[in-house]
């Protein structure tokens, strides 16, 4: 991010306007949402890993709606891998705007985040609240690929795992601090902390346990064994359109808002969090804020990651081979649009086991109403990200249930072929691959002749991807049809696969 900052230390000298912090709160302008709680009165009761654009637009507004009434449970931002947003973040007290997006955008200031820490830097300080009695909550985004997850466990073949099981007093990783934290807990007597993912990814909860008891079970079983028997891991299914923060957004809160906020966030006005009600340390009153509180959330994360984010990604790999820019420039394209409707309607909603009183077809109308959003430019090369994590959750496990049900896959196999255009135009372009498996996919991608049959074994060999997959002949010719179909990834080509692929039987 250091560009980014670098960017906004200009805007800010540039503006000369004093920083948004607790001392220039009372000036900002009338119609302001600001907290509605006296900040000095919260204390820290939860650490969140990963305090990035998702966490700050969705959670920690969440928070900001109960702290009047529970001012127990302000949030501890520990960042993992960058100093940028505590650098931001602390001259402005924690606060900064977010920007609600639909029409003339509406603003507010969040004051959830009293305390920053980048880790690498306040160990002993980070250490210090995990172990505090008074902090019963450890929530996480860290994305896919922070769970370090092999399918036996956790993957100690990661070097940050490596290094946090071989230094665990020193640790790295999320689950290497989780598991710190956890060790310093029992040692004093004080009851673990309940563990909330906050990750779009299905079963989240389940995920981030079975790294975490693997990880404490590889330093002392007897650890696990504590950690087994007194903490839980509620599953959780977060959603809200976020798109990075851009120079457009400073200037606008900058101006609307008489202060300079170094890092405003942004999101679509929707938002919902839906959480598995096991919190064993406590928790605040969430539904108090809206979030729906459940004991069965395994459907509603699967409903989200295979309609909306399934499509989500198929625009971001087929729109960018189209030349376009953002979500809603691909659904202003009807080809594309057309096709992404088919898909779940036709052939995502079909395969999904619903949650009670689940309704499909009012589901995928809203979403690609939030899609259209034109207050909103969501960058295609954002959602592009870490293809070879978000892939498995959002198509292939719907690919696996069309396959046992003996539907078609021609559509869903286009939109996984996609991404792997998009691989290969990136590799021979010698653009970066932003992806944890950048390198396998990078070496892929530049040995790629064009040649359907053989592209396509090279990449199903991707076993952390494709298997079991990858050893079915009817997804092996499928993906060989898609991808040959998609010809040199062009925008001609591409709209011609779209609309061919419109058309088919389902
Ligand atoms: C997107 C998601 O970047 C992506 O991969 O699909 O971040 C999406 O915007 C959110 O999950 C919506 O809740």
């Amino acid at each position: 991010m250091s560009n980014g900052l670098d960017k906004r230390r200009e805007t800010r000298a540039a503006t000369g306007l004093p920083r948004l912090a607790d001392a220039t709160l009372a000036a900002l302008p009338a119609q302001v949402q600001r907290p509605a709680y006296d900040r000095a009165a919260t204390t820290i009761g939860i650490v969140h890993f990963g305090p990035g654009a998702f966490h700050r637009a969705h959670q920690a507004a969440y928070l900001d709606d109960l702290l009047a009434d529970e001012p127990g449970w302000a949030i501890c931002a520990v960042s993992l891998h960058s100093a940028g947003v505590r650098d931001a973040l602390q001259p402005q007290d924690g606060l900064y705007t977010l920007a609600l997006l639909d029409g003339p955008p509406r603003l507010r200031v969040v004051g959830a985040i009293r305390e920053l820490r980048y880790a690498p830097q306040q160990r002993d300080a980070v250490m210090a609240r995990l172990a505090d009695p008074a902090v019963r909550l450890v929530t996480l985004t860290i994305t896919e690929k922070g769970y370090c997850l092999s399918p036996d466990g956790v993957d100690a073949a990661h070097p940050d795992i490596a290094h946090d099981l071989a230094t665990p007093d020193a640790p790295t990783s999320a689950i290497g601090w989780l598991v710190a934290g956890l060790r310093q807990r029992r040692a004093a007597g004080v009851a673990p902390y309940t563990m909330l993912s906050c990750d779009n990814l299905a079963d989240n909860g389940l995920r981030l346990r079975r790294a975490v008891l693997d990880f404490a079970r590889r330093l002392d079983p007897a650890l696990a064994d504590w950690i087994g028997a007194g903490a839980s891991f509620p599953r959780s299914m977060v959603d809200s359109i976020t798109p990075a923060s851009d120079d457009a957004l400073r200037a606008r809160v900058a101006d609307a808002l008489g202060v300079d906020d170094a890092w405003p966030v942004q999101r679509e006005p929707y938002a919902q969090w839906v959480v598995e009600d096991d919190f064993r340390a406590g928790r605040p009153a969430f539904e108090r804020a809206g979030v729906v509180m459940s004991d069965d959330i395994a459907g509603f994360d699967r409903a989200k990651l295979r309609l909306l984010n399934a499509p989500h990604s198929a625009l971001a790999y087929l729109g960018s081979l189209m030349g376009l820019g953002t979500v809603a420039e691909a659904m202003g394209d009807a080809s594309l649009a057309g096709f992404v409707e088919r898909l779940m309607r036709e052939d995502i909603a079909p395969t999904l086991a619903l949650p009670e009183g689940f309704e499909p077809d009012a589901y995928i109308t809203a979403i690609l109403e939030r899609f259209r959003n034109p207050a909103i430019a969501h960058r295609l090369s954002q959602i592009a990200w870490d293809g070879s994590q978000k892939l498995p959750v959002r198509l292939l496990g719907t690919i696996a249930d069309a396959l046992a049900a003996d539907r078609s896959i021609e559509r869903l196999s286009l939109a996984v072929a996609g991404w792997l255009r998009f691989v290969v135009r990136q590799t021979r372009a010698g653009e970066a691959i932003v992806d944890p498996m950048a390198d396998a996919l990078t070496s892929t991608g530049r040995d790629a002749t064009g040649d359907a049959q053989r592209d396509i074994t090279a990449f199903l060999a991707l076993d952390a991807v494709f298997a079991p997959l990858s050893s079915d002949p009817r997804f092996v010719a499928a993906m060989e049809r898609a991808y040959a179909a998609l010809g040199e990834g062009d925008r001609a080509a591409v709209a011609s696969a779209l609309t061919a692929a419109s058309g088919a039987q389902s």
